[in-house]
């Protein structure tokens, strides 16, 4: 609630599509408990973004870990959304996933439609992001991998190796408090999507 009183980004429903808007692309921002996807969705929407945080309490303890991320007290019960005009006909719709293990339920759902993903992967806790990866390339949907910056730069070949990557999927280090980096892995995503050795 207090967010959203300092947040001087426009509502939702305040900000209204351009009147030619009639391509929407849905990116959809997926990985491990507390990796920063809240946070890369916050950083880069145009709108003040939806979300669907809830404080965790005692009652969680024995279902959800939080021991990874120290000090964080509140996790996304169903998903984040923001928004990015690109231009007068197209808009990028950003849905952030849960990424407590009781939600990945909505993950399918929330995959479908999307034109690609962004997995977020904390280097500490590669692993945590196995299930995403393969779910995306169960359901079919592209995707590129960041690093979020939880500390010293990431060894990328470890990632690369731990999370047994197809070599044309991009990996790039990010910082989800920054929007200048988040803008750049979605660009990196969209001439990801649009490589014609993808496409062929
Ligand atoms: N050091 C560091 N902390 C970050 C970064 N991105 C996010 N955080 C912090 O990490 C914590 C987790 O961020 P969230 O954005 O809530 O993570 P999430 O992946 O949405 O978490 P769930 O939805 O609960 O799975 C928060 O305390 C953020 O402030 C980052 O790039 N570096
Ligand atoms: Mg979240």
């Amino acid at each position: 609630m207090d967010s959203a009183i300092s947040d001087p980004r426009p509502a939702r429903a305040d900000a209204p599509l351009h009147a030619d808007a009639r391509h929407g692309l849905k990116i959809v921002i997926v990985g491990g408990f507390g990796v920063g996807k809240t946070t890369m969705v916050r950083s880069v929407s145009e709108i003040r973004p939806l979300d669907t945080e809830a404080t965790m309490t005692q009652s969680g303890y024995g279902v959800d870990d939080p021991s990874a991320v120290p000090g964080k007290t509140t996790t996304t019960v169903a998903f984040d959304f923001g928004r990015i005009t690109i231009d007068d006909e197209h808009v990028l719709y950003l849905f952030g996933a849960p990424g407590q293990e009781r939600f990945w339920f909505l993950w399918d759902r929330l995959f479908a439609g999307a034109l690609g993903a962004i997995v977020l992967v904390d280097q500490r806790r590669i692993e945590d992001s196995w299930y995403a990866i393969d779910r995306l390339e169960h359901q079919g949907t592209p995707f590129i991998v960041a690093t979020n910056n939880f500390g010293p730069g990431a060894d990328q070949r470890a990632v690369r190796d731990a999370l047994d990557l197809d070599p044309l999927v991009p990996l790039v280090d990010c910082d989800a408090r920054d929007r200048e980096s988040c803008k750049q892995v979605l660009i990196t995503l969209v001439e990801y999507l649009t490589r014609p050795e993808r496409t062929a």
